[in-house]
């Protein structure tokens, strides 16, 4: 069975949002238009609790995009976005849900970021999603959404590593381009790990 996963298509990454991604809101009519065919559809939801490390504001004296170590890991930080119950953590209102779908939510342990819809950064919490899809008898995914270079790359690169056969959908998704090409390089990061850019 394929199922269609939906990264994390919220408020706050689309255009006036808190962590708008350019064009953003671009990939809500392609993603619509692509469900049709799935009999599975799955959303992520980026849901950080308020004063989320991640969080330029949690860490006095340093700015938005600045790097701290956290953790393990070098952490970007943001500003705050997709605050739990807040409207920019709300999905796009344009985006087609039906009551079937599943939604995933991510990022919501206060010490650490969560890219992938499968697990945090320190790859140790998991979502749920991988038993989900195993136990509905899913083995293959397309994957669409926000953003390219951050949650769409983590959620395809932990997929492929999980064994799912893995397409991302290109005209369904964009980019924060913090450094202009991260777009790209993450299509060919995860071209070179075995997804198929569709
Ligand atoms: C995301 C940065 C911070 C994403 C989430 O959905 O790509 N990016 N939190
Ligand atoms: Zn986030």
């Amino acid at each position: 069975m394929e199922a269609l996963i939906i990264v994390d298509v919220q408020n706050d990454f689309c255009p006036g949002g808190a962590l708008a991604v350019p064009e953003g809101d671009l990939v809500v009519p392609v993603i619509n238009a692509a469900r049709g065919s799935f009999k599975r559809v799955v959303l992520t939801q980026d849901w950080h609790p308020a004063g989320h490390k991640s969080f330029a504001s949690a860490h006095p004296g340093k700015q938005v995009y600045d790097l701290v170590p956290l953790g393990a890991q070098q952490q970007v930080l943001w500003p705050d976005h997709c605050v739990q119950n807040s409207t920019g953590a709300e999905f796009h209102p344009k985006l087609t849900r039906l009551p079937t779908d599943n939604v995933f939510r991510k990022g919501t342990l206060p010490m650490v970021d969560s890219y992938s819809g499968f697990l945090d950064n320190d790859k140790i919490h998991e979502t749920g999603l991988r038993n989900f899809l195993l136990d509905e008898g899913v083995t293959r995914l397309t994957v669409a959404g926000l953003a390219t270079d951050y949650c769409v790359k983590f959620t395809v690169l932990d997929a492929l590593r999980y064994g799912f056969q893995v397409k991302v959908l290109k005209a369904g998704c964009r980019a924060v381009n913090l450094q202009p090409g991260d777009g790209e390089k993450a299509f060919q990061e995860m071209g070179a790990a075995g997804a198929e850019i569709v």
